[in-house]
């Protein structure tokens, strides 16, 4: 089945779209049609490089052929435009191979994280109704393979388990490829590229549903803002499937301008530094306490990190004494980020003076990304004051995949995006983030519903109610907290018994509270709720 923007979500009314091809925003290009026109303009440039184990490396000739005859493995093999694939891989090359077959023949990457365990893998699989899981044999410790034989028993629509490595009872990713045959036909620029997965604030997550068009334009609109150019050479230290090193600007963005992508199988200095040096990188992407601990080592490295030119920093609120002390640390510049999965990317510029650099989050890419601030009534308030960010654009998704339900709530009726954050406008137009009304924890940079995981613990036969909060925590900005109240008879619990319970229903690690503390009762507020707000400052004590 295709799957056309405004059937399964909500799309940009005609008008919108009109304009946003008008103006040169959409190009008209999809991604499999870019790799190849990259390939064919410059044969030989190297496209990809992955360290690990062993140095393997993809000219944009390689890749997009070695695209190529994947996605003709994966046609022969019964999938096809607008069929869903769950795609668990880490920084490997095979992520960026994987991603671009599916793109040429218009199936739907669903970008699942390292991370995530048998309760979030089971929902993106039934949810989306996926035919295929792509994962890593056994990585970090952990065995895909085991999970993917679980959640295959549990969903009927998937026919496939690809596996990087070895494959034990699934199929090996390397059996797939096979002749190009030109079976298939690609997809259309307006048609859905991909899936991404949201921070969410609900019991489970959402999909966020971005086409050719709207992604490609954050990526080339990035390009110009961070001066990524075909001399590029990307550092890509965060989870390669989620939104900031994708696309701000990412390893799409590299690939999109010519340059070279290196895949970081870590992000910690020690392995990532050695690499700055070797592959001469000149660009990267970080969250928050990663740039601490980058800025802390850098003091003492024996590499020669002189080639750095530019460090994004995003992902969650960099504080402006940490913001102040990177430049020099690292001897490159500094831009801040400020984005999201569902569209809007802000930058800082790097013509803007360092007070602005440290002390905002950047502004808009595009000049027709609109932005409002307002009160709690939906009243826009004066420039300078503090209030609700919404917003709309040439990049921002108009509704989540299909959930209706949730749109009402997420969406105006005139579609903007309400993100959930609170946000001011300096004169400049530069946002400065001051919190967030959306129930949420950003454990820097990786984002927890709290009712996801309160849904969890109130499975445990003693619980018989909980809140989960965020605390404010020095190097990860939040971390989370369970208030936990027991069922009257119940036998007293430790908290590592609620933890451990957690981790064992299949749950990414960092979802797993950090805290739990047995309470007899929850603050309410005037109407008989829990006073998340009450607990949330009772918590700031810790
Ligand atoms: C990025 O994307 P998501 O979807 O994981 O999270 C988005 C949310 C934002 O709504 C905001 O609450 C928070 O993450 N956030 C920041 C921030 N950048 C993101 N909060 C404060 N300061 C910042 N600089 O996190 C994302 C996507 C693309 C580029 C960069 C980050």
């Amino acid at each position: 089945m295709t799957l056309t923007p405004g059937v399964d979500s909500p799309t940009w009314p005609r008008e919108f779209a009109e304009r946003y091809r008008a103006a040169g925003y959409w190009r008209g290009e999809t991604f499999g049609g870019v790799l190849r026109e990259r390939a064919a303009a410059h044969p030989d440039r190297l496209a990809l490089v992955d360290p690990a184990p062993e140095r393997r490396t993809w000219t944009y000739r390689e890749l997009d052929e070695r695209a190529d005859r994947l996605a003709a493995g994966f046609a022969a093999r019964g999938i096809g435009r607008g069929d869903r694939v769950v795609v668990q891989l880490p920084n490997i090359g095979e992520f960026v191979e994987v991603v671009f077959a599916l793109f040429r023949i218009g199936a739907l990457p669903v970008y699942a994280l390292p991370a995530h365990r048998e309760t979030e893998i089971g929902y993106f699989c039934t949810f989306a109704e996926a035919v295929a899981y792509v994962i890593p044999g056994s990585y970090g410790g952990f065995d895909y393979r085991d999970l993917a034989a679980r959640v295959r028993k549990q969903t009927p629509s998937l026919r496939h388990v690809f596996v990087g490595g070895d494959p034990g009872e699934h199929t090996a990713l390397s059996e797939v490829p096979c002749e190009p045959s030109g079976s298939y036909e690609g997809p259309e620029p307006h048609e859905l590229a991909f899936l991404q997965l949201s921070g969410g604030t609900t019991g489970v997550p959402k999909l966020i549903p971005r086409t050719h068009d709207d992604y490609l334009y954050s990526l080339w609109g990035s390009n110009e803002i961070c001066g990524v150019d075909a001399d590029t050479r990307f550092l890509v230290a965060l989870p390669a499937a989620h939104n900031f090193p994708m696309s701000s600007p990412g390893w799409l963005g590299v690939l999109y301008a010519g340059g070279t992508t290196v895949l970081c199988p870590k992000p910690d200095p020690a392995t990532a530094f050695p690499l700055i040096e070797s592959e001469r990188i000149t660009m990267t992407g970080l969250v928050p306490p990663l740039a601490l601990v980058w800025t802390d080592a850098a003091q003492e490295a024996e590499q020669d990190l002189s080639g750095l030119e530019l460090v994004l920093v995003g992902g969650a609120k960099y504080s402006e004494q940490a913001a102040r002390r990177l430049e020099p640390a690292l001897g490159c510049r500094l831009m801040q980020v400020f984005g999201m999965a569902e569209g809007l990317v802000n930058y800082t510029r790097l013509d803007d003076d360092l007070e602005t650099i440290v002390t905002t989050q950047g502004r808009p890419i595009s000049p027709d990304d609109e932005v409002r601030i307002v009160d709690d009534a939906g009243n826009d308030v004066p420039d300078g004051e503090f209030g609700h960010l919404l917003t709309r654009g040439p990049y921002t998704i108009r509704g989540y995949w299909r959930a209706p339900e949730h749109n009402a709530r997420s969406f105006t009726e005139d579609g903007f995006y309400r993100t959930g954050d609170i946000v001011r406008r300096t004169p400049t137009g530069h946002l400065v983030v001051e919190g967030r009304a959306k129930d949420q924890i950003n454990r820097g940079g990786e984002k927890v519903a709290p009712e996801e995981v309160e849904n969890i613990i109130l499975a445990h036969p003693s619980v018989h109610d909980v809140s989960v909060v965020a605390v404010p925590d020095e190097y990860l900005g939040e971390r989370s907290l369970a208030y936990v109240i027991l069922r009257e008879g119940a036998l007293p619990l430790k908290p590592v018994s609620i933890k451990r319970f957690v981790r064992e229903r299949g749950i990414a690690a960092y979802k797993v509270p950090d805290l739990v503390e047995f309470v007899d009762a929850f603050p309410q507020t005037g109407v008989g709720k829990v006073s998340k707000k009450q607990l949330r400052s009772t918590a700031e004590q810790y």
